[in-house]
């Protein structure tokens, strides 16, 4: 896991763990063998330590915090000893120096970089601290006030500004064209440059340990707590991490560390902590399909768009971005103008917020190919469909398409809701049609839910997954059934919340729950956000708005809904919906016209009106999600718990402290879940949500966790 070789009288200590070279048992134990031997030989008169292959470590080894390896030979006592070695120590970064990787520079007493890598102390996202002297060291070292920031945020910064900072010694020129090869011996030769350089230099004031912090007022703490509970609602780490950087201005080195590792191993064991890392590593699963190669996808290179509204404009820039050519078509040139200058305006913001330069955004640009004619889409590798809503409507576009494209092409259809197998059943390439569900808006979110059709073969979906990948998107696949996982799972936990208001509840009580829970919003007012008029066409798509239409054994739970569309409250875009919006605003204020419209309602539909309890709204909210939850995997839906985390999390705002729906179905206990919907079914027998999940209520009465048996599932199948 490590090499060791002499240059020029150097030692240089080469951490060799692919792919992040993260900080591995093994790993510590090499480089502490490393130091020995340096120290030991009399002709070696510096070392170097530097990350083989793509990066200097990325971290701790996050598999071993469960495992508990982290605490043999841990990491702060590597760094210490690495600080205390006689020999002058150069670390050299390329890549991505982050967490312990970042810690273990900060140990080191010089530090040169290339200019392409990345440092950063991202443990806040993961639920914990820097914990091997992050919190301590980088205040000593470029002050209390840029550390906290760092540390606080968890968010990584270029090497440029990281020198800027003062936590570089040197930068290392290297150009976007050089290879990684390249990269490395240059940076290898800067590092050993430098450290015959200052062989004999006195290693006074190069101990970060030993630097003294200067303090900041209580003010500057209040000021970034205020900002933490505001940018990170919800999130222990952050303020646990702050008091520990304060504990760097207040106390000596030793006894800083000390209050670091008390933090650190409260936060190890929180609840919140479990469910981040569960998060971190259920997203680099989502490509792990059991049965499904990811080698056999086709590397697509020429892409074509149908539609250039919002959602086709979206997703146009998703490939433009990243050097794909697009070919956005629209049947109407005043809409595709619209489209082009909506790309346009994207693209202006961007570089007038100084995320991009103007040179490679006219280079993105230079990739779009506005046209008015299908035939242009002859040759595209794939082409994404973003017209209306409306079977027929997709039936006929894939039609046209599948006598257009070459016979390669694999035709995605962007949709929320349509079945995909009617869909293909347009084309006669049913093998080459995918599904291909954007969250709006396109550029922006980062989900994608690929749902694969009963005839979509391995090879298109694999293609899918990995040019999803390729824009920079969290790929997820499912199945193929109506909403398929995300929006399937939102129906019940809506109804949930309109069933709450029938009952005694108003909006924005039901709201306040969420909201306290975690999501950013609640669903009246996410509703409100998206427009009332989607869920009335969706209602209107079941056949359910119709009251002569409607199942008589199931209960009907939007009359409100409904109404409110009738009156042209569709939300913030009309400054009314279930809430009442001042101008411009999005801050929606309780309206008496919808409160006497509920209760009305609620005495029309038979229902007396009672107190409902905010535990009540929760547990009916979200365990109706998590019912739906376990019924998508029971079918094969969804192919991983975890999957559906991610959907969650990342597409509907399920609070990422809480793991997403699954993780947290564990955490509060299965038997206790299955228990409260058999009561909450018991209340309300024609609400087919209450019906038990069979896996649910499998899992319920052996007491089993659904992670740890999906996992013994997925070995089970994979050894078959
Ligand atoms: C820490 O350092 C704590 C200390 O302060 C205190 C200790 C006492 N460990 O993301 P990718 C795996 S906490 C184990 O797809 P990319 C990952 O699961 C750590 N495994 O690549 C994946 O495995 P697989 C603080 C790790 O190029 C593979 O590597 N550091 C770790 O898109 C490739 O990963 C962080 O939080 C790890 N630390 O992105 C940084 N990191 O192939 C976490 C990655 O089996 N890492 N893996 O699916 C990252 O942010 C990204 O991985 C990185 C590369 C940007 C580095």
């Amino acid at each position: 896991m490590t090499s060791y070789k002499t240059i020029k009288d150097v030692a240089v200590i080469t951490i060799e763990n692919p792919p992040v070279n993260a900080l591995s048992l093994a790993v510590r134990e090499g480089i502490l063998d490393g130091l020995s031997r340096a120290s030991k030989d009399d002709t070696v008169c510096a070392i170097v330590i530097i990350g083989g292959g793509r990066t200097f470590p990325a971290g701790a080894d996050i598999s071993e915090f469960a495992n508990g390896k982290a605490f043999t030979k841990p990491l702060p006592q590597i760094i210490e000893k690495i600080e205390s070695t006689q020999k002058p120590i150069v670390c050299a970064i390329h890549g991505t120096a982050f967490g312990g990787g970042l810690e273990v520079a900060l140990g080191c007493h010089y530090r040169i970089a290339s200019t392409r890598s990345k440092v950063g102390l991202p443990e806040v996202n993961l639920g914990i601290l820097p914990g091997a002297g992050g919190t301590q060291r980088l205040p000593r070292l470029i002050g209390v006030w840029l550390a906290a920031e760092m540390i606080c945020s968890g968010k990584p910064i270029e090497a440029v500004d990281a020198d800027a900072k003062g936590i570089l010694d040197d930068l290392v020129e290297i150009s976007s064209l050089e290879s990684v090869q390249t990269e490395y011996d240059k940076l290898l030769d800067a590092a050993i440059t430098l450290a015959l350089r200052v062989k004999n230099h006195s290693l006074e004031g190069k101990r970060v340990s030993q630097l003294k912090v200067e303090p900041v007022s209580d003010f500057f703490y209040e000021q970034l707590a205020l900002q933490i509970s505001k940018n990170a609602r919800g999130m222990n780490a952050p303020l646990q991490a702050l008091k520990a950087v304060k504990a760097s201005a207040m106390f000596p080195f030793k006894e800083g560390m000390q209050r670091e590792q008390q933090i650190l191993g409260r936060l190890f064991v929180s609840s919140q902590a479990k469910a981040l890392q569960h998060i971190f590593f259920a997203e680099r699963q989502t490509m792990k399909i059991p049965g499904i190669d990811m080698k056999k996808g086709v590397p697509i290179k020429f892409v074509g768009v149908i539609g250039a509204g919002m959602m086709g404009s979206g997703i146009a820039i998703n490939f433009i971005k990243k050097g794909i050519p697009v070919v956005l078509i629209d049947a109407e040139q005043e809409f595709l103008d619209r489209g082009v200058k909506a790309i346009e305006d994207y693209f202006k913001g961007r570089v007038k917020k100084g995320k991009t330069t103007r040179f490679l955004a006219d280079r993105s640009l230079g990739y779009l190919r506005p046209s008015l004619h299908y035939e242009d889409l002859s040759n595209v590798d794939l082409v994404i469909e973003a017209v209306f809503e409306n079977l027929d409507v997709k039936k006929s576009v894939l039609k046209h398409l599948d006598e257009i494209c070459k016979p390669q092409t694999i035709l995605c259809t962007n949709t929320s809701t349509l079945d995909i197998d009617q869909i293909a059943s347009a084309t006669n390439r049913p093998d080459r049609v995918i599904g291909t569900h954007f969250f709006s808006p396109a550029n922006v979110m980062r989900l994608m839910e690929n749902v694969a059709g009963s005839k979509t073969s391995e090879r298109t979906i694999a293609s899918v997954m990995q040019i999803s990948k390729t824009i920079s998107k969290i790929p997820v696949l499912v199945g193929n059934c109506f909403g398929f996982i995300g929006n399937r799972m939102l129906f019940p936990y809506n109804n949930q919340a309109n069933a709450l208001l029938q009952e005694g509840a108003f909006p924005h009580d039901v709201d306040k729950v969420l909201y306290d829970f975690g999501f950013p919003m609640g669903l009246f007012q996410m509703s409100d956000l998206a427009g009332n008029d989607i869920g009335l066409h969706i209602r209107k798509a079941q056949g359910i708005v119709d009251p002569s239409q409607r199942d008589p054994n199931e209960r009907y739970v939007s009359t409100t809904a409904d109404k409110l569309c009738e009156m042209k409250r569709f939300g913030v875009k009309s400054s009314k919906g279930w809430y009442s919006y001042a101008k411009g605003s999005r801050k929606g204020r309780p309206d008496k016209e919808v409160m006497d419209l509920i209760v009305e309602n609620s005495k029309a539909e038979g229902f007396v009106r009672r107190n409902i309890s905010a535990k009540e709204i929760e547990e009916r909210c979200l365990y109706a999600l998590i019912n739906e939850g376990f019924k998508c995997l029971e079918e094969g839906m969804a192919y991983k718990p975890g999957d559906i985390d991610i959907i969650w999390i990342y597409g509907y705002g399920f609070p990422p402290q809480k793991g997403g729906p699954m993780h947290y179905a564990d955490a509060v206990g299965l038997k206790k879940i299955y228990d409260s919907i058999l009561q909450y079914g018991k209340a309300d027998p024609k609400t087919s949500a209450w019906k038990p999940s069979k896996l649910l209520e499998q899992l319920a009465s052996s007491g089993k966790k659904l992670a740890k048996y999906w996992t013994k599932k997925l070995k089970a199948q994979s050894n078959l």
